[in-house]
């Protein structure tokens, strides 16, 4: 699906745009499977060392891992892009469907940055995992270093399943792109420095498509259902612009003027994060 002048104007106007359906069962679902596979072959791993009870089997994506998790929240830490490297998620990076969205905001010579979160946000009530996915208000500006500032970076958000008030959707905060950094001294925005518009709620189906600038606050809150909310947050920038995480492999996902530059070496993708996460620690990722 192209990106409509419609959307075009409302990303241009508001800071966001949702674009409902604008991906497919077929887009998301090999990704979905592959999680399911390793939570699979962890849930026996775990069941074989005695940590785990029982499989969960007959429980549904949204709710094994957190039947699972209440009794080890070992997996939980495993599933983050970077340190998951699946091949359909990887593939997933440069799908077509999405690369047309982002195309329509950016032009055809794209990259995918590093600074990319597949995140289960376990419903609140589970006790062996860290609520880490309850995003407070910021700009995600404020977490891109500043050599990135002048260039643009564009936030997809992407659901994997429904995303509902209950279990902690996203929320924005319109018409704020152009006002620069609203942040001072953290990456999370102070009281004084919020916006005085009303937030934006945003539930959306699984296959809508959350398009954001990198101005536009937003915000997330606690999952109260008993079902994971799986979604992906990833960024793209225009090829050849800095990441604003440089010590993390960027890669150009599509190029119509040099389509040769495109990474589709699983392998190598692999082994440039394994590179990055050795070159990342003690790296200072925030300009404060
Ligand atoms: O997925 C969420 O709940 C928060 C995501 C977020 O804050 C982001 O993509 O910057």
């Amino acid at each position: 699906m192209q990106l409509s002048m419609e959307n075009q104007e409302h990303f241009k106007g508001e800071g966001y745009v949702v674009v409902r359906g604008g991906l497919q069962d077929s887009d998301l679902d090999p990704v979905i499977a592959e999680y399911e596979a390793y939570i699979d072959r962890r849930a026996r791993e775990l069941k074989a060392e005695g940590k785990i009870s029982q499989l969960y089997e007959d429980e549904s994506f949204g709710r094994r891992l957190t039947r699972i998790c209440e009794e080890d929240g070992t997996i939980y830490n495993e599933l983050d892009i970077m340190h998951f490297r699946g091949r359909a998620l990887f593939d997933f990076l440069r799908n077509d469907h999405l690369m047309d969205l982002v195309e329509g905001l950016m032009g055809p010579e794209i990259s995918c940055n590093p600074i990319q979160h597949l995140r289960p946000k376990m419903p609140s009530k589970t006790s062996k995992t860290p609520n880490t996915h309850v995003a407070a208000w910021h700009q995600d500006a404020a977490v891109i270093r500043e050599e990135s500032d002048p260039h643009f970076v564009l936030t997809v958000w992407i659901p994997m399943c429904d995303a509902t008030l209950e279990n902690g959707c996203m929320h924005v905060i319109p018409r704020v792109v152009g006002k620069g950094l609203l942040h001072t001294a953290g990456p999370v925005l102070q009281e004084a420095e919020m916006p005085p518009q009303p937030a934006v709620p945003l539930p959306m189906k699984k296959g809508d498509v959350l398009l954001m600038h990198k101005e536009t606050p937003h915000s997330s809150t606690p999952n109260v259902s008993d079902s994971i909310r799986w979604s992906m947050d990833l960024r793209y920038q225009p090829a050849g612009t800095p990441s604003g995480r440089e010590v993390y492999p960027s890669f150009v996902s599509r190029s119509r003027a040099n389509p040769q530059s495109v990474l589709t070496d699983h392998e190598e993708w692999c082994r440039l994060w394994i590179e990055g996460l050795e070159r990342g620690k003690g790296f200072k990722f925030y300009r404060w």
